[in-house]
């Protein structure tokens, strides 16, 4: 009798519970020094008793946020992974991921499981988004210091990130800048999506970040959270490059 397989081994089948579950991911984007790898730095020294982690970060030239992360001492140092873009940051984040998603998957084949991955943006304007493709969810941090009509200018960060974290708080009294107005303002620009005012030095401020991403991690792990694009940045072309176009 001919054998019915032609010589091929059969796989065997896998229940889909059977797959290793990979590591949720949240990007974290918005201008430089507005306190992303610091706020990364937060969760890590908040989560890290609770959740496997790991942290990738995207600098244009360098590895600057990688070493930091590393000295701040808040993971292990091979739990924190630099990707260097060496083209504006939101390519990498967004129109070709490559670079970050061999990252994220690499680390895991390392390091893991996982439980969650946070990739740090390389400092960018405020139009740079994730690509759903990248990431689970991500975080669009602002700080006070940038001024307290920053929320006014808008992009799909501010409008439309899973979470809009209005940074630096304590500043704001040295600085003359509402926090309160600021929050409202984030609110009425992106409806039902949250927003915190957030200072590393204020625990309940870290409490709630820490609990947005908890609760985040338990929706993407039980199918109840959807990846979202926020959207594009605005059709744009690089002056000095005729060959790097943005649409
Ligand atoms: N006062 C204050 N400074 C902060 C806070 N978070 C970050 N910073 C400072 O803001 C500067 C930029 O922070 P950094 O995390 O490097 O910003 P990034 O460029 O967005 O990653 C650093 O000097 C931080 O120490 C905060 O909650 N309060
Ligand atoms: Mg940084």
């Amino acid at each position: 009798m001919p054998d019915p397989t032609g010589g091929c081994s059969v796989p065997e089948t896998r229940e889909f519970t059977d797959l290793p579950q990979r590591a949720v991911r949240i990007g974290v984007a918005g201008p430089v020094g507005t306190g992303k790898s610091s706020l990364i730095a937060t969760v890590c020294r908040s989560l890290a008793d609770r959740l496997r982690l790991g942290v990738i970060t995207n600098d244009i030239y360098t590895d600057e946020d990688a070493r930091f992360l590393r000295a701040a001492g808040v993971l292990a140092p091979e739990l924190i992974r630099a990707v260097e873009t060496g083209a504006c940051p939101h390519t990498a984040i967004r129109d070709d991921i490559t670079a970050n998603d061999l990252a994220v998957g690499d680390l895991e084949a390392d390091h893991g499981p996982l439980d969650l991955v946070l990739v740090e943006s390389g400092g960018d304007n405020l139009t740079a988004t994730f690509s759903p493709a990248l990431v689970d969810a991500q975080l669009f941090v602002l700080d006070v210091a940038g001024g307290g009509d920053v929320v006014r200018k808008g992009g799909p960060g501010i409008s439309r990130a899973d979470l809009l974290v209005i940074n630096k708080t304590d500043l704001a009294v040295h600085v003359g800048v509402d926090v309160d107005r600021m929050v409202r303002e984030g609110r009425e620009v992106r409806g039902e999506r949250p927003v915190i005012a957030l200072s590393r030095n204020d625990p309940a401020s870290v409490d709630a970040l820490s609990a947005w991403v908890l609760g985040l991690v338990d929706a993407q792990r039980a199918g109840r959270h959807t990846p979202h694009d926020p959207g594009p940045m605005a059709p744009h072309t690089h002056a000095d490059d005729h060959d790097h176009r943005h649409s």
